[in-house]
Formats: C-alpha cells, sequence, structure tokens
C-alpha cells in the first residue's frame, strides 16, 4: 500500500502538486504551512562544504586482522582475529564540492573504524608524505591552491609561488606531478596515514608507527590527457567507479601494514622522523602486515552518511596516541573544530559518526542535541552520586618527553634531513625512464603556466636542487615553450 505524505511533524497533508491560493488564479497564503515547510527546508538543504577535501564519495567496509602486531600495540580492533566495521571517505584536496574527480590533485583517503573501544580514525592521503611540515602554514598553502580572490580563478603563480618559497613541498610536488598524482580510481591507489603515530602495548612500551594501505586492484594511473578529457566527460568517474564496483559486487579491498620504530631510535635516526615531508625508507624499518580492509556497502544516502561524516586524526582508542609531529598537533585541533561548524556541535550524534562504544559524557546539551543520560545521573564530575569516572589507565594516552622553553623555530634537523634529498631520490631512483619523461612533460606544463619571470627562474632552481640534470631539461623544454609561443603571437598579428 502507498503511504500518504505527510509534513514533518506527521500529520497528513493533501497536495504536493498545488499551493493554497485563494480562489485557481489568486494570491498564495502565507499559512499553507506544508508549503512555506517545502521551501524552508530546501533553502537548508545544503551545509558549508569541507574547506579541503570538498569532493569525495566513499562506502563501508569491514577490517580485518590477520597478522599479530600485539607486541606493539593493545589497541583491541589490532589484536588477531579481529574484525571491525568501517566507514572510508576518497577525496581530492583543493578541488570545489562539484569538480572533476580526475583533476591532478592529492587525495584523500579516510577511514573511521568503529571499534569496540571508541571510534579510530585513520585520516591520510594517497601519499605518504606532505607539502608543508607546521600547521601553521596550511590557510596559506591552501589559498594559494584555491582560487584568487578576484577573478575566481585558478592561477599558476600563486602556486608555484608557494611551493617555490616553501622548498620542504618538493618532495609532495614531486609526487604530485609524476604518474601517481592521477590514479585511475580510488580503488587503485594506495592510502598512507602520512604521519608518525604512537602505538602503545600492553606493557606500556611505546612505537613510533606509519601505516600503509596497499591496493589489491594494483596500482594503476592514467595519463594526463585522458585525464583531462574525462574531466571534461564525466566529473564524477571516481565516485561512479567505486559505487558500480561495488554494487557489482566486485569489492576493492587494501592490505593494511605498519613501520614500526622503536621508541629510543626517533632520537638518532637518519631522518626527523616526526617531519611529515619525509618516510622512512622499507629497508630501514620493513612493513609488517596487519590485516585486510575490504569496502563491500555502498551509502543509502550520500548525504547523510559520506557528506556527514565526520573524520579526525584527534579520534584515537587505548594503545593508539598522536606523536610530536607539529602538523598532526595542528589537525588534533582542527578537524573536531571544522566539523562543529560545518555539520553542528552534536555531529557525533549522527548514526555515520556515533561509536559503537557506549558513551558516557558530561558534555550535554548544544543545537539538535538527541542524546541524554537518565535523569538521576549527574551533569558534573567529580560528583558524590556515583556518574562516570575518569580513567587513565583505561584511556592508556600516549606521551612523549617535552621540557623545552617556548619557542618558534623549526624542527630539529637530524643528519640526512634536507628539503630536496628525498625528492631526488623518488626522482631518479623509483621513477622508470618513461615515467621521468612523463614527469618533465607534466611540470614544463605546469610551470608553463607560470607568467611572473622570477617565480618562473625560482620553479627551474627548484627543481634543479631535486635533480641538476632534470633542472636543465626543464630549462630547455620552457625555453622552446617561449619561442613556439613567440612564433604563434607573431602568427596570430599577421593574421589579424
Ligand atoms: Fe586535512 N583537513 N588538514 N589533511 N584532511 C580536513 O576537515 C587540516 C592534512 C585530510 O574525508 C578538514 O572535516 C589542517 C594532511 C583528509 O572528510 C580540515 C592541516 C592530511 C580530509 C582539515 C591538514 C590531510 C581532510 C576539512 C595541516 C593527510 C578529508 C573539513 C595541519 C595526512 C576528510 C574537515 C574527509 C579534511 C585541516 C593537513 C588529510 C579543515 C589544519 C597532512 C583526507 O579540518
Amino acid at each position: 500500500m502507498t503511504e500518504n505524505t505527510t509534513s514533518q511533524t506527521g500529520t497528513p497533508v493533501s497536495s504536493d502538486s498545488h499551493s493554497l491560493t485563494s480562489g485557481p488564479d489568486g494570491v498564495a497564503a502565507l499559512h499553507d504551512r506544508y508549503l512555506v515547510e517545502k521551501l524552508a527546508q530546501f533553502a537548508r538543504e545544503r551545509i558549508p562544504e569541507r574547506i579541503v577535501h570538498a569532493k569525495g564519495g566513499g562506502a563501508f567496509g569491514t577490517f580485518t586482522v590477520t597478522g599479530d602486531v600485539s607486541a606493539y600495540t593493545k589497541a583491541a580492533l589490532f589484536q588477531p582475529g579481529a574484525t571491525t566495521e568501517t566507514v572510508q571517505r576518497f577525496s581530492s584536496v583543493a578541488g570545489e564540492q562539484g569538480s572533476p574527480d580526475t583533476w591532478r590533485d592529492v587525495r584523500g583517503f579516510s577511514v573511521k573504524f568503529y571499534t569496540t573501544e571508541g571510534n579510530y580514525d585513520i585520516v591520510g592521503n594517497n601519499t605518504p608524505v606532505f607539502f608543508i611540515r607546521d600547521g601553521i602554514k596550511f590557510p596559506d598553502f591552501i589559498h594559494s591552491q584555491k582560487r584568487l580572490p578576484g577573478s575566481g580563478l585558478r592561477d599558476a603563480d600563486m602556486q608555484w609561488d608557494f611551493w617555490t618559497l616553501s622548498p620542504e613541498s618538493a618532495h609532495q610536488v614531486t609526487y604530485l606531478m609524476g604518474d601517481r598524482g592521477l590514479p585511475r580510481s580510488w580503488r587503485e591507489m594506495p592510502g598512507f596515514g602520512s604521519h608518525t603515530y604512537q602505538w602503545i602495548n600492553a606493557a606500556g612500551e611505546r612505537f613510533w608507527v606509519k601505516y600503509h594501505f596497499a591496493t589489491n586492484q594494483g596500482n594503476v594511473q592514467m595519463e594526463g590527457a585522458e585525464a583531462e578529457l574525462i574531466a571534461g566527460a564525466d566529473a564524477d568517474y571516481y565516485r561512479r567507479d567505486l559505487y558500480e564496483a561495488i554494487e557489482a559486487g566486485n569489492f576493492p579491498s587494501w592490505d593494511v601494514s605498519v613501520q614500526i620504530m622503536p621508541y629510543e631510535d626517533a632520537k638518532t635516526y637518519r631522518f626527523n622522523p616526526f617531519d611529515l615531508t619525509k618516510v622512512w625508507p622499507h629497508a630501514d624499518y620493513p612493513l609488517i602486515k596487519v590485516g585486510t580492509h575490504t569496502l563491500n556497502r555502498n551509502p543509502e544516502n550520500f548525504f547523510a552518511q559520506i557528506e556527514q561524516a565526520a573524520f579526525s586524526p584527534a579520534n584515537t582508542v587505548p594503545g593508539i596516541s598522536i606523536s610530536p609531529d607539529k602538523m598532526l598537533m595542528a589537525r588534533v585541533f582542527s578537524y573536531p573544530d571544522a566539523q562543529r561548524y560545518r555539520v553542528g556541535t552534536n555531529y557525533n550524534e549522527i548514526p555515520v559518526n556515533a561509536p559503537i562504544a557506549p558513551v558516557h559524557s558530561y558534555t550535554r546539551d548544544g543545537a539538535a542535541r538527541h542524546g541524554f543520560s537518565p535523569a538521576g545521573t549527574p551533569n558534573y564530575a567529580p560528583n558524590s552520586f556515583g556518574g562516570p569516572v575518569a580513567d587513565a589507565a583505561a584511556a592508556g594516552e600516549g606521551s612523549w618527553e617535552s621540557d623545552g622553553e617556548l619557542v618558534r623555530t623549526a624542527a630539529t634537523l637530524h643528519s640526512e634531513d634536507s628539503d630536496f634529498g628525498q625528492a631526488g631520490t623518488l626522482y631518479r631512483d623509483v621513477f622508470d625512464d618513461a615515467a621521468k619523461q612523463r614527469f618533465l612533460e607534466t611540470i614544463t606544463g605546469a610551470v608553463g603556466g607560470v607568467v611572473n619571470e622570477g617565480i618562473r627562474e625560482r620553479a627551474i632552481q627548484y627543481w634543479a636542487n631535486v635533480d641538476a640534470e632534470l633542472g636543465a631539461k626543464l630549462r630547455a623544454e620552457l625555453s622552446k615553450g617561449t619561442e613556439t609561443s613567440n612564433e604563434s603571437a607573431e602568427y596570430v598579428g599577421v593574421a589579424e
């Protein structure tokens, strides 16, 4: 039997086609409360899009532990044989909500684990490093990658100005301009926790850890020209690919591994292990397999379950903590702050964000509050009436030594730290000859879009610092470009 339409308060309504008017050709009545409700609700359908990672898609899944890392963490979700339900969101960073999926960009890789000890989120990217190493630079970095305030256009000068004045970006820009900047789909790319996190085992011993998600669909990329065509033909290419694969029962999966660094090694390791612009070479810290993450269920409602999903590096569980990475510490503040604004104060009550673990909290009220404790429960702590009590042992928070003077300064350099070293290694040792050639073409196109001579010169020097020969090749390619454009300018002049 078809159900009758009702208002939001459950009252049957008489029409979804006709407003209440004074006669068939007369004025509309303000007391047509159903018309008013429909239009008022409609005008409020959108919430602010994420200031970064606005365009994305996602699905639900299951994480199954197949290895044994109990020597390094006591977290329940990583104990042998454990299975945990998850939700994952993929995204691009700079584009707006309707932007094409195949624009060259870093891709977000966020997983929320609904564990028995509370929600645990890994909010990473498809690259193991990032453009900057101090969160105070993030708003400026993002402004430079988004749009000019005047024209509303994206701008190569602004992008390269920021990057070349922030040389710590070189490693990530090498990833971005290389093949990995254009994955063929979200299914066919890896994921990384990127930062160094802390793990704590049952005996209280601490370790530093990095997460790796290796795709079981193979790492596949697309070429620049194809990506541009798809950007025009199907802006939702990645979102569609993921949805259709899961609908067809073709469930994508990733093998999850970790690199483990003993706590004391961090002090003397050749790279500062808390610098997000650096990787730990696998030869130093090999991958240890933990388990497999499989996506197996599409959202039933994109807005409720994906748009309102709120991931945060602040969501840790006993046995897992953060590290003294300045980027990570800034993120621990920023995500819940963004979500209180974007979704609302009580965003953790929305089903996609709500933990399966019971919540006993003294926070209360706020817009659209849904949950509350039984009337007799005290709403302050400490109290004498049997309210919940905090337990340092159960929380198992991480820690590290820190008793320095308050300063504003760069983090300590370790013996092999430099802005360009690992970028050069990636270019020389990881890219094969064909990849090197594609890389040169991509940076020639990107730097070729820079109009300001000083910034263009700095961009050439930036790549020369990554690899001297690469810098020379780029200079040669760009000077060819200048000749061509001069010729065509002359030609246009003649034609006129
Ligand atoms: Fe984010 N980032 N970020 N980011 N980020 C957000 O959170 C921020 C950074 C990443 O699928 C925002 O809820 C700061 C690194 C992903 O919903 C915001 C800094 C990495 C997503 C925010 C960074 C990321 C976001 C936007 C510098 C990879 C999408 C709205 C310290 C390791 C999550 C929101 C999703 C989203 C802030 C840097 C990944 C504003 C301040 C590094 C995957 O809170």
